[in-house]
């Protein structure tokens, strides 16, 4: 799954394709580089980011859908609202990836059943503005998995079929570097849920804990985070650089077959 972030304020791209034309022109590199998934977002979701207004919003990521349609991969839009979901959907998206897990707007379950879209289900404490203040958990591998269960549960009560709904631990929103390790650890126990795992790691700041790099410098831990995810049995990685990223994947499944 390939990013193609619409904002000014993203953490590691905010700004670079915030224009219609270099976000379609990003998007489709990150296809020929061989994202099977575009994700288009017109709102940030990196801790402390100010919420984006639906009309801002539509603006930033219609536009970009459009264009990116007809392309050989799948388009999901990274929003949590209803409104800007439905416009993605007509615009040619087929996925709804919900950083909220439907708790956002009371209106997307039933749109995404409606449409009988793909929904990505991301587990996430507080919001944006407040997640990283002091995440605690007894067993964060546990409560996410419980977490991740109620919400798959909840969506399919709203009608969405079960066969449509991947998972996501939501590695950094509202968790420590050792939660995020612990998650990458036991991601076993996610994949036991039966439905496909999505893994983020790319680019994010715990990266840079760890290793020292900067944000332009983090594509070696989002490899090493990367690799390990799959082996574990993500089915999806959310990428900024997909290239290095399918080049990593191509040799390590030559090596574990
Ligand atoms: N991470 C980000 C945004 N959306 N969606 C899912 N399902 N999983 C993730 O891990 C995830 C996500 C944050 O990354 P990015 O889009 O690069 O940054 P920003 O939120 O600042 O735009």
């Amino acid at each position: 799954m390939g990013v193609v972030n619409v904002t000014p304020d993203s953490f590691s791209d905010g700004g670079l394709y915030l224009d219609p034309g270099a976000a379609i022109e990003h998007g489709r590199e990150l296809a020929a580089d061989g994202a099977a998934i575009l994700d288009v977002g017109g709102e940030s979701s990196r801790p402390g980011a100010a919420p984006v207004a639906i009309d801002e919003e539509l603006r930033r990521v219609v536009p970009v859908v459009e264009g990116l349609r007809g392309l050989e991969v799948d388009i999901s839009v990274d929003t949590s609202k209803a409104a800007v979901a439905a416009a993605a959907l007509d615009a040619g998206a087929t996925i709804v990836n919900d950083v909220t897990a439907l708790r956002g707007d009371p209106e997307m379950a039933a749109l995404v059943a409606d449409r009988d879209a793909g929904l990505v289900l991301m587990h996430m404490v507080g919001d944006p503005r407040t997640m990283q203040v002091n995440p605690e958990y007894d067993d964060v591998v546990a409560e996410v998995r419980d977490f991740l269960a109620e919400r798959l549960a909840a969506a399919v009560a709203a009608g969405v079929e079960g066969s449509r709904i991947w998972l996501d631990p939501g590695i950094g929103f509202g968790k420590t570097d050792q939660h995020n390790f612990e998650l990458l650890r036991g991601l076993d126990r996610l994949v036991a849920l039966g439905r496909p795992i999505v893994v983020g790691t790319s680019r994010k700041s715990f990266i840079g804990r760890a290793d020292g790099s900067e944000i332009d410098e983090r594509l070696g831990g989002t490899i090493a985070t990367s690799i390990l995810a799959a082996a574990a049995g993500a089915a999806v990685l959310r990428l900024h650089d997909v290239r290095e990223m399918a080049e990593a994947l191509m040799v390590a499944t030559a090596v574990l077959g």
